[in-house]
């Protein structure tokens, strides 16, 4: 239901991308820059945990000026950095909306695991890329991201043959895990799947320009171990647990 009181938005949409490591999160973003570039004004934001690997990767594929793609190095707890205290990304987006006049800044996760959500703080809205390599099980492990980011994206379905998974099955578990929120198969080899995606990002810009895209916080991640510091959770004040 959209929410009257809310004014049509002159930024652009701040969109988080979310996944565990080597999902096709950097490469699903070159595809919304490729396919993208020429109808809307894009900008990304890479989180690395020591380096700027995947910004120089986007700005190696030549699919945005060089300017446009910037790199927060986020040190070695990189869901704190889209979750607790987002100030460095925050920051990164707003210099970049500031430099350009932007439709679209698409922000990536730092590699992490299952667990990690963007807060609303920082994106309107969170795709979470799961990979069929990653095992058919994965959709029903569950997690705020797999069961209550805004889509859910189960990608490389072109190797599901090779690693022995059925794709509608990882599909339909879910489906079952989202209440109704949406799952995309996606292939980056796959014209139409890809179209598919395009067509959701559409979406949100239009809806964001509008103001009827009412961010919506997929909730804090699991408490987990860190070696050093033993067992947290990320639903206390940021202030308040160290690494
Ligand atoms: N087969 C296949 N490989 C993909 C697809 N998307 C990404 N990859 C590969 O998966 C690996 C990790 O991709 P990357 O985008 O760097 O993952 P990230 O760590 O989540 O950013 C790379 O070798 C990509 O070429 C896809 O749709 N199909
Ligand atoms: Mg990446």
């Amino acid at each position: 239901m959209p929410d009257p009181t809310r004014a049509p938005s002159t930024r652009a949409l701040r969109l988080g991308i979310c996944g565990p490591v080597g999902t096709g999160k950097s490469s699903l973003i070159m595809t919304i820059c490729a396919s993208l570039a020429a109808e809307l004004e894009i900008g990304v934001v890479t989180n690395d945990i020591y380096t700027d690997e995947d910004a120089r990767m986007i700005r190696a594929a030549g699919v945005l000026p060089s300017a446009r793609v910037v790199a927060v190095e986020t040190g070695a707890c990189p869901h704190t950095a889209i979750r607790d205290d987002v100030t460095a990304n925050l920051m990164a987006v707003e210099d970049l909306e500031a430099a350009f006049a932007l439709d679209l800044v698409l922000v990536e996760s730092g590699g992490d695991n299952l667990t990690a959500t963007f807060s609303p703080a920082l994106v309107d809205t969170q795709i979470f890329v799961i990979d069929v390599a990653g095992g058919g099980d994965v959709a029903r492990k569950g997690g705020p991201g797999i069961e209550r980011a805004d889509l859910l994206v189960v990608n490389k379905t072109d190797l599901a043959p090779h690693v022995g998974v059925a794709v509608e099955e990882m599909c339909a578990d879910a489906t079952a895990a989202r209440e109704g929120r949406p799952v995309l198969a996606l292939s980056r080899h796959d014209p139409d799947l890809v179209a598919l995606l395009l067509d959701w990002v559409r979406g949100q810009v239009a809806s964001h320009a509008a103001g009827t895209l009412v961010p919506a916080d997929p909730g804090p991640m699991a408490p987990h171990f860190h070696a050093e510091t033993g067992w947290h959770s990320h639903d206390d004040h940021p202030l308040t647990h160290q690494h």
